[in-house]
């Protein structure tokens, strides 16, 4: 009696961990798939240095080609006050701009010679009194010696150089 029962707890025991031992495969089945993609990483990693030992030297590949800097436009600032402009002279090349700022006590009308047709470079006319504190700005696209004035007190007189 006793050795069937103790048979049958031992079948039971072994069909349990079966269970039990299945249980954990199925778990670790995702795992093990895992496991198998970093081995192929593994593998496939030592492959790269093999490939640079065998050679001794060291390929340099030539430096990217440097830009060459374009010119970048430069604003000069020129100070207009009650005794005139503070630059009689600006030179400058094409595509650079002045900046002129009103600091005097009246009214600043920059244009371009004569006056008062402004006819030398018409576009060089700011067309409008800016009054202390503003500023006027121009690019200057065509190579030439402009004289100006301010419109608004024409014995106030400067020249712009633009050179190439
Ligand atoms: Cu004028």
């Amino acid at each position: 009696m006793n050795k069937t029962i103790i048979a049958i707890l031992v079948i039971v025991a072994v069909i349990v961990i079966g269970f039990v031992l299945v249980g954990k495969k199925e778990t670790q089945a995702p795992t093990t798939g895992e496991t198998t993609s970093t081995a192929q990483n593994q593998t496939k990693a030592p492959a790269a240095p093999s490939q640079t030992v065998p050679s001794q030297g060291r390929i340099i590949p030539p430096p990217p080609p440097v830009p060459t800097p374009l010119s970048v436009p430069q604003t000069v600032t020129v100070t207009y006050s009650d005794q005139g402009f503070s630059l009689s002279i600006v030179t400058i090349k094409v595509g650079d701009r002045v900046r002129f700022t009103n600091e005097s006590s009246a009214g600043m009308w920059i244009a371009s010679a004569p006056h008062p047709t402004h006819t030398i470079y018409p576009q060089f006319d700011q067309k409008a009194s800016v009054a202390k504190g503003g500023a006027y700005e121009f690019t200057f696209s065509k190579i030439g010696d402009w004289t100006y004035h301010n419109h608004l007190n024409p014995a106030h007189k400067g020249r712009v150089i633009v050179k190439e």
